[in-house]
């Protein structure tokens, strides 16, 4: 097992996100930008996005060494559970901001299931270059974990005007190695850009294209990031696994992966919990219960 990783789980609870400097060294970061950069750029995949990154040789050390399961226990305070939702992503240096979103079931309304209580659901984000010096990082709504707003048009002002003045809408500089972790409920878009300048200002989806090129920050190389998912058991994570279950991607991830007894084994041995949901969706798919339906986010029934 790794080190552990230090975490400031108020800054945490407050920001919905955190930032965990140099959790990985450089030389992990490098193996791992080498071996998905082949991957990505080498052959006739063109899917922007890989399989499970624990049921891959190069990369399962990322889920499986220890590291996010003890930040996830730390922030969590429970048995952390992984539920094969990861995945690397890859865009070209010259692709666009990406829209703001967050990642939970219930995205847009104050009153569904997900907005009842903590949400003890958090996505890791590990990106493979440098964005203290140059664009595509992540950009986050501090605070944006504990509400949303009923009207669809205060929240594009929250995100944009008054997250903008107030600085809670953030460009974060991550370094090679840093570890980044949020909240499901955060409000966060990747492929980031900033404001030239010291102070790193973010320029979203809607505003690139009103800030001059020269202003913007700059991307030199593709950017290469590995992502995953961990939570508590409960009922947050029971109607998140029922959303995941509507999206074709995590669909396919599911059932493109199949568990050794040797991964479950190795979750066990460190009071961590592997589940097994190849199983689950098979038994869903024979059964007939719709699985995988949707492309895109969608609205889950009460
Ligand atoms: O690509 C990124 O930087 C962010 C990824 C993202 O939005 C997500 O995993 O939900």
């Amino acid at each position: 097992m790794s080190a552990r990783v230090p975490v400031d789980a108020e800054t945490f609870r407050r920001d919905g996100y955190l930032v965990m400097p140099g959790a990985f060294s450089h030389d992990e970061v490098s193996a791992y930008r080498e071996h998905l950069l082949a991957k990505f750029e080498g052959g006739d995949d063109s899917a922007d996005y890989s399989g499970d990154l624990f049921a891959n040789p190069v990369t399962e050390s990322f889920i499986g060494d220890g590291r996010l399961i003890e930040v996830c226990r730390d922030l969590l305070g429970g048995e952390p559970v992984y539920f094969g939702d990861s995945s690397a992503m890859y865009y070209a240096s010259n692709n666009n901001v990406c829209g703001f979103h967050k990642d939970n079931a219930d995205r847009h309304n104050p009153d569904a299931p997900d907005w009842d209580g903590d949400y003890p659901i958090i996505r890791f984000g590990l990106y493979l270059q440098d964005h203290s010096r140059q664009g595509g990082g992540l950009m986050l709504c501090a605070g944006s974990h504990k509400s949303v707003a009923r009207n669809r048009k205060l929240e594009v002002l929250n995100e944009e005007v008054f997250g903008w003045f107030s600085g809670r809408t953030r460009y974060v500089p991550s370094d090679v190695g840093d570890l980044i972790v949020w909240n499901l409920r955060t409000t966060h878009a990747g492929m980031g850009r900033y404001l030239r300048g010291p102070i790193r200002r973010p320029i979203s989806e809607r505003t690139q294209h009103l800030v001059p090129g020269f202003m913007q920050s700059k991307l030199a190389e593709s950017r290469l990031a590995m992502f995953a998912s961990f939570g508590l058991a409960g009922k947050h994570l029971d109607r998140y696994l029922r959303y995941l279950k509507t999206r074709t991607y995590m669909v396919d991830i599911w059932r493109q992966t199949q568990y050794t007894p040797g991964m479950f084994a190795k979750f066990e041995a460190q009071n961590a919990k592997l589940l097994d949901m190849h199983g689950e969706v098979s038994a869903d798919i024979a059964a007939g219960r719709p699985v995988g339906g949707y492309t895109y986010w969608a609205p889950l029934p009460a």
